[in-house]
């Protein structure tokens, strides 16, 4: 692997791990991690961990996962937070499966590569509003409560973590891979047990993890957080959600408390473990609103505060990019298909104004070595109590970080007043400008390259050496007031390239002040320092900056929408890049020339002594029309094979049937999706109702037929919640028999389709809520004694156990592609119950682009849901009237030419067309550069 990754590095197709200068595959390097009270130690450097989380599982096309890796670390993350999920490697006791979109060794390569530090998190429980918090269903019929020392679900566990950290272990820095820190369960919080929290821990060592431990607490509650005693983590962290979710109302600030993270251990950095990045959409708002309830001035306020508030250097924000639940992966009661989360990536991979803000502090962030090691310091004193100041210092370089805010965060007023300041290099009266719902760390008293910065007002993006001088963006909101001061022996020249800067020296300060506005350009030499070139930005255009390292020390690009990579070869700069339109490209590194995307781009010297070319943007792209559909209809519980008699009488579910046999289809082996169930009985003929009651979890339904013939559907229950009373009568429908339809002395049957949603969580640690069964939980029909079968999903090997359910069509492979041509036409009306459509497409987008492209449903009356098979993967659950029309295809299972197979589970029938559905373009880049 080592010398294939080096042949491509070779023809440039990867990018080069940041530590290796050579093309020559050295051995991978072991390092030493380490930590104290103030950060994490990588062979004694400290390392400030800015980090996302990112779910492999939630993007079924590893060639992605590389792509939304690199436009996190373009932001200036250092790292990524990777939730590994049970459920979705093992279909059954025993089965893993660790390939294809499971290669979670492969991801964890690219993190290698890509130089990315990875706090890995297996669980065994993830939470994250997937089915069963990452459980497998199977574990549902485990005897011994999850999430605790019981032997039964020890043995079950000890299975997945058996598998899942020797892969982690070999990748982590020790041995020179990734992973820095292992996180030990997620949020044990209530009903918990110190020894099931220990025994993971000895299993981790014993399986070769010898990073440190960390666990993330919730919601910086009062609750279990393993700082010591039994079960103690070597670095317990804070889960913090200061918005909360309800999306609907983006407005209102700091519903969940004011998200400063605590210490929880003197001897431990403070983690931030997840900090809120987004939000799930419990409110069906949609995630555009969830993204404004955690948009820019909410991550300015709350991140900053926080940083400044707790000293952290460990932060990992929830999440980077959301991605998809696709098949069968969300949890039923606060999630559907999407998972984009509001999140700073967008599910289609597109970067947003968020994406922006992190790029803008994790710059910072990053840049400012002194910011590893912080201790609380005296706070500048600002003459209007309108404002609000907090400070932390470096106690080794006395660099000096104040956050200056409104007291109450949610003012939306703008205040400007003066800071008394007290910096490392003298005492100055400061004016400084609060905007609404708006906070700056400032800084005073750094060594900036071969500058002294004695402070500013404006806040810095970064700053580089590069070509003898050293460049530095500094940034304010558009039309703000500016100052810096820089110190020198003797009087600097200053020349103001670009923009309006007055500068003054006093015989030791050199005073720029200005109006924030596009981006001015100031040059600074002689006064015995190095030169210095001053880029004056506003967010938006310090944004438009891309800091990228390179063997020969790092770089800036202005311009472009996204830098994957930068590499210095001899004079010649080589980005890999993309654009959303054409416009200029300038960089400001070592280089005469610039190739991008393999392409030499003319460029000129420009005065700032940069190089400025322009690129390309991409063309506009068609996408086909949805034309030519075919039609298969699925009888309700048609076909003979594959059933499986229903007749236990047990059940390891805390939750007994109303009627016997036992008919939750976990039982039986079927977990995900759709099942069908035949009940055959000898009527009596005064038969009056079927009586049945389905828990199906948040959403489900169920349809029922008797004798081929239809009577209606009724909506699936859930029971026995840990924080709800038990419902006696889950899901209940009773559905009168139609007159003549049974026959005394006549065989019947039943058919009933449950459409089971996902698995419940675990959150509370207590099996009421996780082993909640999924199918029919009571039937009958007057006194017959019915004979069940049930039948449920066949394995998909390829696509992995939460692909598929049950329906007819699934089992007989109808949602793949290829088979037998599909000759029917849609008729003009169905039955109600399962109908299937199929039509082809090609997709003949250039080669050079990135077009993300989705499936978006239009509207139509009726009470239906649609599975959405593309090429056999199930991308997800459309519900009529439901908050998502969208269906993000990603690329990798979208291929050029492609199979689209809808099925329709109708509880009304209608119309015999398939439900409007068109392809959109939701992301169009020019990128060479994506590999
Ligand atoms: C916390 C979980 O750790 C994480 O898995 C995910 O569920 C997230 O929140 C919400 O999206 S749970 C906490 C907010 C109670």
């Amino acid at each position: 692997m080592r010398i294939f990754v080096a042949v491509l590095m070779l023809l440039g197709l990867v990018a080069a791990p940041t530590a290796t200068a050579s093309a020559a595959p050295a051995a991978p390097q072991a390092h030493h991690v380490g930590y104290d009270r103030y950060s994490l130690t990588v062979d004694g450097r400290r390392v400030l961990l800015w980090s996302g989380e990112f779910h492999y599982f939630r993007l079924p096309s590893p060639q992605l996962w590389r792509d939304v890796l690199e436009k996190i670390r373009a932001a200036g993350f250092t790292g990524v937070s990777l939730y590994f999920h049970w459920g979705y490697h093992s279909p059954a006791p025993g089965v893993y499966d660790f390939s294809g979109v499971r290669d979670v060794d492969r991801l964890l390569r690219m993190t290698e590569e890509l130089g990315l530090y990875v706090i890995a998190r297996p669980g065994p429980y993830i939470n994250a509003e997937t089915t069963g918090g990452g459980f497998p269903a199977w574990l549902k019929t485990v005897d011994g409560r999850a999430r605790s020392s019981d032997p039964g679900y020890t043995a079950a566990y000890r299975e997945w973590l058996g598998k899942i950290n020797p892969i982690i272990a070999r990748h982590q820095v020790t041995r020179g891979g990734s992973v820095i820190a292992y996180n030990a369960e997620n949020e044990y919080a209530v009903n918990v047990d110190p020894a099931y929290m220990t025994q993971i821990q000895q299993q981790a060592r014993a399986d070769g993890i010898d990073v440190p431990i960390v666990h993330n607490n919730c919601c910086n509650a009062d609750l279990a957080n393993w700082s010591s005693g039994p079960g103690a983590v070597q670095i317990p962290g804070v889960d913090d959600y200061p918005q909360a979710f309800n999306c609907a109302d983006p407005g209102t600030w700091g519903t969940w408390g004011e998200g400063v993270t605590r210490r929880l251990r003197d001897d431990a950095p403070v983690y931030a473990a997840e900090y809120q990045g987004g939000a799930i959409d419990s409110a069906g708002a949609g995630y555009d609103k969830c993204r404004e309830l955690t948009g820019p001035d909410y991550m300015k306020v709350y991140y900053k505060s926080n940083a400044i508030g707790s000293g952290a250097t460990m932060f990992s924000y929830y999440m980077l990019y959301g991605g998809t639940s696709w098949g069968w992966l969300p949890q039923p009661n606060d999630v559907y298909t999407s998972y984009d989360y509001g999140a700073a990536i967008t599910e289609s991979r597109g970067l947003t104004t968020k994406y922006d803000e992190f790029k803008r502090q994790a710059y910072f962030m990053t840049t400012m070595a002194p910011l590893t090691k912080t201790d609380p310091a005296a706070a500048p004193k600002p003459a209007d109590p309108a404002v609000f100041t907090q400070a932390r210092a470096n106690p080794d370089t006395r660099t000096q970080f104040v956050l200056v805010r409104h007291p109450d965060r949610r003012t939306d007023t703008d205040v400007t007043t003066t800071l008394d300041w007290s910096t490392p290099d003298g005492d100055y009266q400061v004016p400084v400008r609060v905007g609404g719902r708006d906070a700056k760390i400032l800084v005073a008293g750094y060594d900036l390259g071969g500058q002294r910065l004695v402070y500013s007002t404006s806040e810095i993006l970064t700053h580089v050496t590069t070509g003898g001088r050293d460049v530095a963006v500094l940034y304010g909101r558009e039309g703000e007031q500016g100052r810096t001061v820089l110190r020198y022996a003797s009087a600097p020249s200053v020349r103001v390239l670009d923009g309006d800067v007055r500068s003054s020296f006093d015989g030791k300060d050199l005073r720029l002040d200005y109006t924030h506005h596009g981006l001015a350009r100031v040059l600074v030499s002689g006064g015995g320092r190095p030169p210095l070139l001053l880029l004056l930005g506003t967010d938006e255009s310090a944004a438009r900056f891309w800091r990228m390292n390179t063997e020969a020390g790092p770089v800036l690009v202005n311009g472009t929408s996204l830098v994957r990579d930068a590499r210095l070869d001899g004079d010649r700069l080589a980005l890999r890049a993309d654009t959303d339109a054409a416009g200029e490209v300038e960089v400001f590194a070592p280089a005469r020339h610039l190739v991008v995307d393999g392409r030499y781009v003319a460029t000129r010297r420009t005065p700032s002594g940069s190089l400025l070319g322009s690129l390309p943007g991409p063309r506009a792209v068609t996408l086909p029309e949805l034309t030519d559909w075919r039609y298969r209809a699925e009888p309700p519980a048609t076909g003979d094979d594959g059933w499986t008699v229903a007749d236990k009488t047990t059940t390891a579910s805390p939750t007994k049937p109303k009627t016997l046999p036992v008919l939750y289809a976990d039982e039986y082996g079927y977990h995900y999706g759709n099942v069908w169930y035949r009940g055959d009985f000898v009527a009596d003929g005064t038969e009056k109702t079927v009586s049945l009651n389905a828990i199906t979890g948040k959403g489900g339904s169920y349809l029922v037929w008797l004798n081929g013939r239809y009577l209606g559907s009724a909506a699936g229950g859930t029971q026995a919640d840990s924080d709800a009373p038990v419902n006696p009568d889950p899901g209940r429908g009773d559905f009168a028999v139609p007159a003549g339809t049974l026959v005394k002395g006549q065989p019947a049957r039943l058919s009933v389709l449950v459409t089971n949603m996902g698995h419940n969580d675990d959150w509370t640690a207590d099996d009421t809520r996780f082993k909640q069964p999924r199918g029919l939980f009571g039937a009958s029909v007057g006194d017959a004694k019915i004979a069940w079968k049930i039948r449920g999903a066949v394995a998909d090997a390829e696509r992995g156990p939460l692909n598929a359910g049950g329906l007819y069509g699934e089992r007989q492979g109808w949602h793949l592609p290829g088979g037998p041509a599909w000759r029917d036409r849609p008729p003009s009306t169905v039955e109600p119950g399962v109908s299937w459509y199929r039509t082809g497409f090609r997709l003949d987008t250039p080669k050079d682009q990135d077009v993300s492209v989705a499936l978006r449903f239009g509207e139509r009356a009726g009470k239906y849901r649609v599975f959405v098979f593309l090429n056999g993967w199930n991308m997800g659950q459309y519900v009529s009237g439901g908050p998502q029309r969208d269906f993000v295809l990603p690329n990798g299972i979208l291929k050029s030419s492609n199979t689209l197979t809808l099925a329709v589970v109708s509880a009304d029938g209608g119309a015999g067309s398939p439900v409007p559905v068109s392809l959109v373009a939701l992301g169009n880049h020019w990128t060479g550069g994506l590999r």
